[in-house]
């Protein structure tokens, strides 16, 4: 991880843990305090300097940043559990929009809940979801959840398979984001790839970006995201694919799994480049919360995903 990043975690991660203090938490959730990673990383080694924080937290508003996460089976049980709700409200107030993944609850309780907790800290997030997706009797559905401060979402809504076709396990979840401030806005494709027939969906996807270009004429920018099994036995990082002309902004060297295992199963792709600021990556919240191997896991078996883009020079309508 870059030196900046690993910087700028530390200091969202300061940030949170002193508003999360002085916040005041419903039903009595205790807000775990975030706290620099412990001794012998490289991260503390990281000169921190006053002034390049100043500059750091004043230029956040020219940049929005944008995001996947597979919560990995996401509904009551995990809802029912305030460490581990914190840890993902904490994450989920770093990013202007995430999209979520692998929502599993029949009840429909769980996220509304997650997005109170978020809020409770006097933020204002907002969600749009998808209905319940998969060919079997488990179903899963994506959100985006959105800093309404920040960001707009409109036009969601599921991509309609061709008739008589079904290439999508869990067809993906389109919407368009624009930024409150300036003049950024973009189509979000989300989708988490079913295992078994990671590659065929990968380059399937090609057919669903066309679709949204086909919805958005006058847009460049199109970004495709999520656990996209894109590695491992699920897919050959090394073939090639449709998607190949565009940006795998996620490269095949990072590790997106929280356990020990090594792959890139979650991706970003975009189809323009020109509006990067900032930096991209992988999110690592064990360093940002200094969470145990454990702790880490009952969040996820995966780290979240983003990508921040300057909020001022898009030319496309
Ligand atoms: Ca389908
Ligand atoms: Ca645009
Ligand atoms: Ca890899
Ligand atoms: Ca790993």
């Amino acid at each position: 991880m870059k030196l900046k990043t690993i910087i700028l975690l530390i200091l969202i991660s300061l940030t949170l843990g002193c508003i999360s203090q002085n916040s005041e938490f419903v039903n009595g959730i205790i807000p775990i305090t975030a706290q620099p990673p412990i001794n012998e990383t490289p991260i503390i080694e990281a000169p921190i300097n006053n002034e390049t924080t100043e500059a750091e937290v004043e230029t956040t508003h020219d940049t929005i940043r944008i995001g996947a996460f597979n919560v990995q089976v996401f509904g009551v049980t995990k809802a029912s559990k305030p460490e581990v709700m914190n840890v993902l409200a904490d994450i989920i107030r770093t990013y202007d929009v995430i999209a979520i993944q692998e929502i599993r609850d029949s009840s429909q309780t769980a996220l509304p809940a997650l997005v109170d907790l978020v809020n409770s800290d006097g933020s204002e997030y907002s969600y749009v979801v998808s209905e319940r997706l998969g060919r079997t009797s488990s179903k899963e559905q994506y959100a985006y959840i959105y800093n309404t401060q920040t960001v707009s979402i409109s036009n969601a809504s599921v991509y309609p398979e061709p008739d008589g076709t079904d290439p999508f396990h869990r067809q993906p979840f389109i919407a368009s984001i624009e930024a409150l401030q300036g003049n950024f806005d973009a189509v979000l494709i989300v989708i988490h790839t079913d295992p078994d027939e990671a590659t065929e969906e990968i380059n399937g996807l090609d057919y669903v970006l066309a679709y949204a270009q086909s919805q958005n004429q006058e847009e460049d920018d199109f970004i495709i995201m999520g656990d996209l099994n894109a590695d491992g036995s699920y897919f050959d990082e090394d073939s090639t694919s449709e998607l190949d002309a565009y940006h795998w902004i996620i490269d095949d060297s990072q590790d997106t799994t929280t356990k020990s295992t090594d792959y890139t199963y979650d991706r970003i792709i975009l189809t323009d480049t020109s509006k990067l600021h900032g930096e991209h990556g992988v999110l690592r919240y064990d360093l940002v919360y200094a969470l145990s191997q454990e702790q880490t896991v009952s969040v996820s078996d995966h780290y979240p995903v983003y990508v921040e883009f300057r909020v001022n020079g898009d030319m496309d309508e």
